[in-house]
């Protein structure tokens, strides 16, 4: 909370804009994702080459979520998940999105071979989309930093950091849409992003039962493996 809290105020006292959705906020910022206004018209106004995207593999193991598209520029990551809603969203034993951040776009960084190829992540989400069955809340996740050997798998090895404030919003029974203000992110010792930009990857957990999960990006799942690995989803800054 505390790190949370410091970083609001640094935020302030340079004036960018507090997350009025495609208002200014008193700076020459303005917002082209407006996070809050169920449609994705804004998506489609954007320059395409900016905007990352990942469809999943025809045979994936995981098949609730089928598509992501990541936008950044100097202000907000923002990202849109594509869902089966017949998997994900109504029923859950468990609730949570997590969201993992290659900052430095540096395999000398980071790990988590679990889910990804590269296993570079340094950072990762991690926060429920549900306060109760059917009543969405805002995304408020924890923010946790890989503590493991470099390009290395574990779950243990990610370590509690802070509290963060973000923004999502379901735009209708198959989209969520969110995004996190760049500043609030609370990085490890040492690391900023990189300029050109960085690595991204989302899971949509409702229980741990495979059919029920999402995870992107995801390659094809080959004979006898758990999951289809692929390299984080690179995700270049529009600034
Ligand atoms: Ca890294």
């Amino acid at each position: 909370m505390c790190l949370a809290a410091i970083s609001m105020v640094a935020c302030k006292e340079k004036n960018t804009p507090s997350g009025g959705g495609g208002q200014g906020g008193g700076s020459d910022y303005v917002a082209k994702i407006n996070v809050k206004d169920k449609s994705l018209s804004d998506w489609d106004a954007l320059d395409q080459a900016k905007v990352a995207k990942f469809e999943v593999p025809s045979n994936p193991l995981w098949d609730g979520v089928h598509m992501i598209k990541v936008y950044a520029d100097e202000v907000y990551i923002n990202w849109i998940l594509v869902f089966d809603p017949a998997k994900y969203a109504k029923h859950r034993d468990v609730d949570v999105m997590h969201i993992f951040l290659n900052v430095d776009n540096s395999e000398e960084t980071g790990g988590y071979f679990d889910l990804f190829q590269d296993a570079c992540a340094d950072i990762m989400f991690e926060g429920p989309l549900f306060g109760e069955p059917n009543v969405a809340i805002n995304y408020a996740p924890s923010a946790y930093e890989w503590t493991g050997d470099v390009n290395g798998e574990g779950w243990d090895s990610w370590a509690l950091k802070a509290s963060v404030k973000a923004e999502s919003q379901f735009v209708n029974d198959s989209v969520l849409e969110a995004r996190v203000m760049i500043e609030n992110i609370p990085l490890p010792k040492n690391m900023k992003f990189a300029k050109e930009g960085f690595g991204f990857g989302a899971t949509l957990t409702q229980n741990f039962q495979p059919d029920a999960v999402g995870f992107l990006p995801q390659g094809n799942t080959p004979d006898g493996e758990l999951i289809g690995r692929s390299n984080m989803l690179f995700v270049p800054f529009d600034k």
